[in-house]
């Protein structure tokens, strides 16, 4: 039986990841039933489609194979539930079922069962199945084995598109483009990952295809170890399935990339908006102790002109890696510490890591784990044993984070960080690691209380973090309700955005994973998650000025912006490599002060609409193909574009600059787009230019949030063809959650060339925010052309 049970093991996943051709196909069509806002089609080998209207643009599908749709309907990434049915009309005919909304036409074909998606006005095909979904009618052994409730491999494949493209899937180590690759979701902890390792910490199966300018969205909801193939083990289809879990997804329609990101945005969550400081540099290692090492840092930052808001204790400020605690001779008062930083205009954040210490003797005491146990919240097997997995701690326990008391208590926990004056908490490790095995098989048998349905690992693996984030931002949120919090996570579920803002883990510093900074950004703020990073200059092994320098001038435009580095890694503050670049570094961290209200406004606008500020160029501009596989250049709101150097020794670079005109945003040279340009890029210059059209808002030096009063916002008017531009500014408190009733103040502007010159122009402002007297200054940019 063991030795049966060790070769299923072995073979599992190569067997469910491949050919999903010998999957049994659901039965055809028989019969309907109809509410209000469902359609469920009864199949003749009693399998169940359900299709539920959620609005004009969104349709999920459900389907239960040979048994009907389960009563029980929970997904922790789901934020909304209560949508108003919108118009929407059923017709039968002798092969067919179509459901059409005011947008969309679903077609669902009797023999053999396939559904297709058109756009209601056009009739134009938008996505087809390629064959009816399927299942594993063999059923997987091992995942029956665990969890008799995970069900067969299920799957759905979809016509691949002669000239389709794939973009999101959330954190993935690839390139922009995913057509004609395959992925696995597994979160898993992967140290120093390379192009193309699969799959690494997140989880979002939440895909967007594009063909012809049209766009769709998918979002697989299964949290079971999931696999996206975009037409690489074929060029027939796209498919994705799951080892187990429901035939559950949702189908998005555009045609605007930007529409879909809104509506995704409405069915698993918002971006709150983080504190503003959040978008202030920051600096970390593992680890900075003791306190005065701390002091030290924040001391050659201030003396040294560069700005900081923020500091990260990593794991060596716990007294032996217990969480909740502080070492007494390294940290002996972190209030003191904590109140000292603050006069210097630095915010402190902490790691909290998911292992609770397991006390390897009896008479200790220890809190967290005492009242865990106490309280049943952590992590069991199946056969009732405490789940010990080995972590930094040593023996350790995992809290059960699908209870929500124990969600409660984790969240309260908190109070000896926000006592502290802690202005935020760091999650790592929670895919969560385990030393003793990183692949989960010696988590397989672990239950999980999961609102009573007491499911294993494979089913709850992938949701751990977003579950454990939830828990830690409720918790802050409870501790200190007029502060916003701020939480940031490595591993992720879809749904993650409402709790968490994110880094890419633990990247090399080399120019490879450099490079790989700009697609995985640009994918991550198209899978709904805004407010990404990685750790700038790269986490493992030895950079260089150079390395350090080109690694800034990506990340200075990026939401988190933080230099992080291994234990054992050389060191990299903007300082180590000598003055040369550490006065380029500056020049940087002091442009993205300068630009604070232009990338605050960009962010309120992804909390808004979900619309990341981090975007590849094709989502502004969706119908220019040359932007499809551009991944060495990005945009930071509508406005600026910024074409990095992602290489040594390269001081020139060709640019894509599509339609419209641009200026040189170092010279205000004016180039017409729709066309390469050959730039040049000496080490302290990243290429970048302005959108004609635009005014961007710019501050007065800053070295960090609240140093002083903003007396004046200078707006620099660029100009289109014209003479016109506009803007749009957003303002609030930056601190407090008032914003979301309305404690905010948007002001559009349009500026016109006329007789005497340029007019500004002030619209009329949104929101009941006052942000104290402050004047506005405008300075005119007048681009000489050149012509190629
Ligand atoms: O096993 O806390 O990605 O940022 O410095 C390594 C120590 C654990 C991994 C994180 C990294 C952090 C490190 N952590």
């Amino acid at each position: 039986m063991i030795r049966l049970f060790i070769l299923i093991l072995l073979l599992a996943p190569s067997v469910f990841a491949q050919d999903i051709t010998t999957l049994q196909k659901i039965g055809d069509l028989v019969s309907l039933t109809k509410t209000d806002k469902t359609v469920t089609l009864i199949c003749n080998d009693n399998s169940q489609v359900q299709l539920t209207i959620l609005a004009p643009d969104l349709v999920r599908v459900r389907a239960s194979f040979t048994k009907p749709i389960p009563a029980k309907d929970h997904s922790w990434a789901i934020a909304k539930n209560d949508w108003s049915t919108p118009r929407w009309t059923v017709t039968e005919s002798q092969t067919a079922i179509t459901i059409t909304t005011d947008e969309l036409e679903v077609t669902i074909q009797r023999s053999p069962l396939l559904i297709s998606f058109r756009d209601a006005r056009t009739h134009q095909l938008l996505n087809a199945d390629e064959r009816p979904m399927s299942y594993d009618a063999k059923s997987s052994l091992a995942g029956m084995m665990f969890d008799p409730k995970a069900g067969p491999f299920v799957a759905a494949s979809k016509k691949l598109g002669f000239d389709e493209h794939f973009y999101g899937l959330g954190e993935k180590a690839s390139r922009l483009d995913k057509r004609r690759s395959s992925f696995a979701n597994w979160n898993s902890d992967t140290p120093g990952y390379i192009e193309g390792r699969d799959p690494i910490y997140q989880t979002i199966p939440f895909y967007i295809g594009l063909q012809r300018g049209i766009a769709y969205g998918i979002f697989f909801d299964n949290s079971y170890r999931s696999y996206f193939d975009f037409g690489k083990s074929s060029q027939q289809r796209a498919w994705f399935g799951a080892e187990g879990g429901e035939m559950n997804y949702y189908f998005f329609h555009g045609p605007s990339i930007k529409k879909i990101l809104g509506r995704y945005a409405d069915l698993t969550g918002h971006m709150p908006l983080p504190p503003l400081w959040a978008l202030g540099n920051q600096q970390s290692r593992w680890s900075y102790y003791p306190d005065s090492m701390v002091e030290e840092v924040v001391n050659e930052y201030r003396q040294r002109d560069l700005p900081l808001d923020v500091v990260h204790l990593d794991i060596d400020y716990m007294h032996g890696y217990r969480v909740f605690t502080f070492d007494k001779e390294r940290f002996p008062d972190p209030k003191a510490l904590i109140d000292k930083l603050a006069r210097q205009g630095v915010k402190v954040v902490t790691i909290v890591d998911p292992g609770i210490k397991h006390p390897t003797d009896k008479n200790e005491r220890y809190h967290a784990f005492d009242q865990g146990l106490e309280k049943n919240y952590f992590q069991r097997r199946r056969n009732g044993d405490l789940f010990v997995p080995r972590v930094w701690p040593g023996e350790s326990v995992f809290v059960d984070y699908t209870m929500p008391e124990a969600r409660r208590w984790w969240g309260d926990l908190h109070r000896v960080y926000t006592d502290n004056g802690i202005a935020g908490i760091w999650n790592d490790m929670n895919e969560p690691s385990d030393f003793v095995d990183q692949t989960g098989k010696n988590q397989l048998d672990v239950v999980s209380y999961d609102e009573g349905e007491k499911s294993t690992h494979a089913k709850n693996r992938n949701t751990f973090a977003l579950l454990m984030s939830r828990a830690t931002y409720e918790g802050l949120e409870r501790l200190r309700p007029d502060r916003r919090p701020y939480v940031i996570t490595r591993a992720a579920y879809a749904g993650i955005q409402r709790y968490a803002t994110m880094w890419t883990g633990d990247t090399n510093s080399t120019w490879e994973a450099l490079a790989l900074n700009v697609p995985m950004f640009t994918s991550l703020g198209l899978s709904g998650e805004p407010f990404v990073g990685s750790d700038v200059g790269g986490f493992i092994g030895r950079g260089n000025g150079e390395l350090l320098v080109r690694s800034y001038q990506v990340s200075f435009l990026a939401p988190f912006c933080r230099n992080h580095k291994v234990i054992d890694g050389y060191d990299q503050e903007p300082w180590r490599f000598g003055k040369y670049y550490e006065d380029i570094i500056r020049k940087y961290l002091k442009l993205r002060y300068a630009l604070m209200p232009y990338l605050y406004t960009a962010l309120e606008e992804a909390h808004r609409t979900g619309v990341p500020p981090f975007r590849p160029l094709l989502l502004n501009y969706q119908d220019d193909p040359s932007t499809y596989n551009l991944d060495d250049q990005f945009m930071v709101g509508n406005d600026l574009l910024v074409a990095p150097i992602v290489k040594p020794d390269v001081t020139r670079r060709l640019v894509y600059l599509p339609a419209g005109s641009w200026y040189d945003y170092w010279t205000n040279k004016k180039y017409a787009g729709g066309t390469m340009i050959s730039v040049d890029a000496p080490l302290d210059v990243v290429p970048m230019f302005v959108r004609a059209g635009a005014m961007i808002p710019v501050w007065p030096p800053l070295n960090y949030i609240g140093e002083k009063p903003v007396e004046a916002i200078t707006f620099d008017i660029y100009p289109d063809d014209s003479g016109s531009a506009s803007a749009t500014l957003y303002e609030d408190d930056g601190l407090s959650p008032a914003y979301k009733t309305g404690a905010f103040r948007r002001t559009t502007l349009t500026a016109r060339r006329g007789q005497g010159g340029i007019t500004v122009s002030l619209g009329p402002v949104e929101g009941s925010y006052n942000p104290g007297p402050r004047k506005f200054n405008y300075v005119v940019k007048t681009g000489e052309r050149v012509n190629f």
